[in-house]
């Protein structure tokens, strides 16, 4: 069994390991009866064959023993699955945002992280907000699995950790080129740790010492906002233009339509970031890039091009 660390996962584990014996209990019963069949009613010793007709005990037994095994899977389902289905009233509330092909977490205080930071022993109810197409959020430690389903009013699950450590979260339905890349942790700390972290006001605002170098500033940015899923940094195109080699170039564009050419500056870098269909460069297709206005600021949006221009380098 993979680590748990959740209160599902008893429910589920039990649910699992019940199946499991009934399949592991008829995989070796049915196996060994036909090879007891083979030998005892081979031609030699059993030269005429028996029909059995009309028997209403046999027939009692494979109805009454079989009920009675899928009543007991769906008991055990049901009462593992219930609790998942009831979040409680208190505890704390995240949205988890899901896009192509990354994950970001976005708390009631505004806080917004590319991880799932939670307290331990608390229950934590997650509203699944799919901007793009159907994605699942999974995580395999807790034992839950949800569809995030795009304009879906209500689509949330909960959970409550029960050991600190950090565990993986997937997208576990197939949204796209890079979708076995949508990767993100769930970081499970101590209560006391969690809120003050929760707290940080540092946290809330970008902060750059003076000798910081911006560029590699940008490029964590680029990296954590999972742009570098369709961005290559090398010059070749994937589901959208290369950041490499382009800043402060005269490229090709459609706007409303119509072709244009456009300088690629700090102006077109932030509308292309904050509205990514006003302009569509040549040879891509709108749609695939979703708004990142009141995801990523203004003062990120500058760390950002001081990464692209430093690509030109
Ligand atoms: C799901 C794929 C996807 C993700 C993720 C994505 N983009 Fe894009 N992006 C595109 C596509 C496709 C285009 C070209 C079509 C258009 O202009 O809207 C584009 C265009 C751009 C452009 C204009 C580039 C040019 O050469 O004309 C910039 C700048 C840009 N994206 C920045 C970003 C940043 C910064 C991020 C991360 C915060 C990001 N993108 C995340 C798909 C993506
Ligand atoms: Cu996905």
């Amino acid at each position: 069994m993979i680590l748990g660390a959740s209160t599902f996962v008893e429910g589920v584990d039990n649910a699992f390991m019940l199946i499991l014996g009934i399949s592991f209990f008829f995989l070796i019963g049915i196996s060994l009866t036909i090879i007891l069949f083979i030998y005892r009613y081979n031609q030699k010793k059993n030269p005429k064959a028996t029909q059995v007709k009309d028997s209403v005990a046999l027939e009692l037994t494979w109805t009454i023993i079989p009920l009675i095994l899928v009543l007991g899977m769906f008991y055990y389902g049901y009462v593992g699955w219930i609790p998942m289905k009831t979040p409680p009233s208190e505890g704390i509330e995240v949205t988890a945002n899901a896009r192509m092909w990354s994950f970001n977490f976005r708390y009631e205080n505004g806080r917004v992280s590319d991880k799932l930071y939670v307290p331990v022993d608390t229950a934590v109810i997650v509203n699944l907000n799919a901007l793009d197409v159907l994605h699942s959020f999974y995580i395999p430690a807790f034992r839950i699995k949800e569809d995030m389903v795009p304009g879906l009013a209500n689509n949330r699950t909960w959970f409550e950790a029960t050991k600190t450590g950090t565990y993986t979260i997937f997208c576990s339905e197939y949204c796209g080129l890079q979708h076995s890349y949508m990767l993100s942790e769930v970081v499970v700390m101590e209560q006391d740790e969690f809120w003050e972290w929760y707290e940080d006001p540092d946290a809330m605002v970008v902060q750059i010492p003076d000798d910081a170098n911006l560029a590699l500033l940008g490029r964590q940015l680029v990296e954590r906002n999972g742009c570098i899923a369709c961005h290559s940094l090398d010059g070749s195109s994937l589901v959208g233009p290369s950041f490499a080699g382009r800043y402060g170039e005269t490229i090709r564009v459609t706007t409303g339509g119509q072709e244009r050419e456009i300088v690629y500056d700090e102006e077109y870098v932030k509308r292309s970031i904050y509205e990514p269909d006003a302009d569509i460069s040549l040879g891509f297709r709108p749609g695939q890039m979703i708004s990142y206005e009141g995801e990523i600021t203004e003062a990120e949006i500058d760390l950002i091009i001081e990464f692209l221009k430093s690509l030109n380098e």
